[in-house]
């Protein structure tokens, strides 16, 4: 039997927004399809979204939402996750939101390894606002704010959290929606803070002028620099230069998580000593 979605969207939102042919749409049922495998109740379930394309997220599923200023996402999650800790809180946001204006709060939410699930849509550009360069936008491409190419070298997402102390690093294309379900549906349930980068195309606001304006050519180049973590490694280092391996990258089941700890911070004042760890 086909897949029902329509239980968890907002249906009198639809159609999106959304570009035709732009990943968002392949991602958010990813999204819908792990939260459905894990049988999780939508009332239990928040989804906290920024501002941006991505932003639109929180507008179309259906369970409590909250779309919160632009890069202030993980601010705004931490709040609900620890007034609420037995709810699910995922978060969803562009690679501008969460790298360049909501960067600080990306490395210190990773640091306290909140249990949230914090996916971010890297379509390599700002697209909501047409074209600037994003921390993720590679050099030599045309921006509208680089516009003889862009000159900033970028950076790596995952290897940023990663070192920040996020217990849960993933990444993934929406190239292959079943393998991103699979990985959503291990990283909803991991306890910490999970961190899931999905490639995804923008052919209008990235590829127009970057020689991939079909969401088809956009999707050919992610997967050119894409593959998966075992080939990856299989590569001399020089060859891994511009590629990004896919899959889980860390999962550390026994990092202490930050609601936990917190629980104790209260013990420790109604007892009156120094918390525990
Ligand atoms: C404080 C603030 N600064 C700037 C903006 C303008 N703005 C809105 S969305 C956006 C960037 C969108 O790019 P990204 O976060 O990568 O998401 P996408 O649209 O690509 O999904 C910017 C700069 C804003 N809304 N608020």
């Amino acid at each position: 039997m086909a897949f029902n979605y329509d239980e968890y969207l907002r249906t009198e939102k639809m159609p999106t927004l959304w570009c035709w042919g732009c990943g968002d749409g392949v991602i958010l049922k990813s999204v819908i399809r792990a939260i459905d495998k894990l049988g999780w109740n939508m009332d239990d379930v928040c989804v906290v979204s920024g501002i941006g394309c991505s932003g639109r997220f929180s507008s179309y599923i259906n369970c409590n939402t909250v779309h919160t200023t632009h890069g202030r996402t993980l601010a705004y999650a931490t709040g609900i996750k620890l007034a609420n800790p037995d709810k699910k809180v995922i978060v969803v946001g562009g690679d501008g939101d969460g790298l360049a204006i909501g960067g600080n709060h990306t490395i210190h939410a990773s640091r306290r390894n909140i249990d949230l699930n914090y996916i971010i849509i890297n379509n390599f550009i700002y697209g909501l606002t047409n074209s600037q360069t994003s921390p993720t936008t590679p050099q030599g491409m045309w921006t509208v704010t680089m516009s003889r190419g862009n000159i900033d070298p970028t950076f790596d997402a995952c290897k940023l959290v990663e070192a920040a102390g996020a217990s849960f690093v993933a990444r993934e294309t929406m190239l292959d929606p079943k393998k991103l379900e699979r990985t959503l549906a291990k990283a909803f349930e991991h306890k910490g803070f999970s961190f899931i980068e999905v490639f995804s195309n923008c052919h209008v606001n990235l590829g127009r002028k970057n020689k991939m304006a079909t969401a088809m050519a956009n999707l050919e180049w992610i997967d050119s620099i894409s593959l998966a973590k075992a080939k990856f490694e299989k590569l001399e280092p020089e060859d891994q230069v511009g590629k990004f391996p896919t899959g889980i990258l860390k999962h550390d089941k026994d990092a202490q998580e930050y609601c936990e700890a917190y629980e104790k911070v209260k013990e420790a004042h109604k007892n009156k000593t120094a918390v525990e760890l």
